[in-house]
């Protein structure tokens, strides 16, 4: 049950959208609305997800974001939170992302997957997770909050699609039974110099808790993880800022690496 109504959640997506598509910074939203509920940023995010497919885009993937202790440290909060990535966000492996589309671009690096089989909660677990994996991938998300400064709490966020922005997938895939996605050392680059490094267990113990996680938090809302989903568990790192100029590279190992430039 949200606690605003339905125009108020069409202005609100509205707004973020517009803010996203114009690069342009906003404050956040509950400075304005400081009684909404998640109930309400979910409802804002279907809103602006519903808006992106009005237009003719497909939605590419599902991620969890602040599912790292680095990243909850770092933003200063204590819970995951679940957003989606649209066609438009990709980007080629070794690609050029342009600067004057986005406002102030973070990378990091994240352990992926894509599905075969459907996830839906209440009660998924890693090892339905693990049963339903077709393979691991690696992947940098650039993720870019609409909200002035990086400066928001949860539910702004939440409304805002977890400050998705664009994300560069790498070309190898792999089998999880070849891996141990806990001990897998994930070092991010900018510039040549290594800048951000951890191990996948940084990601709530185990990536694949953040499958189970978002498997139940749609579940609680009537949905589920179709079969064949490119999912994002988040960063395994704290993200690291950008500029024009900048050359990125995180090496994830047994997974390869992945690359951008800045321009
Ligand atoms: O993917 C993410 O971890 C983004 C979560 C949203 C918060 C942020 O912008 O750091
Ligand atoms: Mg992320």
């Amino acid at each position: 049950m949200t606690t605003l109504n339905s125009q108020t959640i069409a202005q609100l997506a509205e707004h973020l959208e517009s803010a996203e598509r114009q690069a342009r910074d906003v404050t956040k939203i509950t400075d304005d609305y400081p009684g909404m509920d998640w109930e309400d940023a979910y409802a804002i995010q279907d809103e602006i997800r519903r808006r992106k497919r009005a237009r003719g885009h497909q939605i590419a993937g599902l991620k969890a974001g602040l599912t790292s202790f680095a990243k909850m440290k770092q933003m200063g909060v204590a819970s995951p939170v679940f957003g989606f990535v649209a066609d438009y966000m990709a980007v080629p492996d070794g690609g050029e992302i342009r600067m004057d589309g986005l406002i102030h671009p973070k990378v990091e690096a994240e352990i992926c997957v894509v599905t075969k089989a459907p996830l839906k909660g209440p009660g998924c677990h890693m090892a339905a997770v693990m049963a339903a994996v077709d393979f691991v991938l690696p992947a940098v998300e650039v993720i870019d909050s609409r909200y002035r400064d990086f400066k928001f709490d949860l539910k702004s966020v939440v409304a805002d699609n977890t400050s998705s922005a664009r994300f560069v997938t790498g070309t190898r895939m792999r089998d999880l039974a070849d891996l141990d996605l806990r001990t897998m050392g994930v070092v991010l680059e900018k510039n040549g110099a290594p800048v951000a490094m951890a191990a996948g267990a940084a990601v709530l113990g185990h990536p694949l808790a953040a499958v189970a996680m978002l498997a139940n938090h749609l579940g609680a809302r009537g949905q589920e993880i179709p079969a064949g989903s490119f999912i994002m568990t988040g960063g395994v790192t704290e993200a690291i800022a950008v500029e024009a100029g900048d050359h990125v590279v995180a090496r994830l190992q047994d997974l390869g690496s992945v690359s951008m430039r800045f321009v």
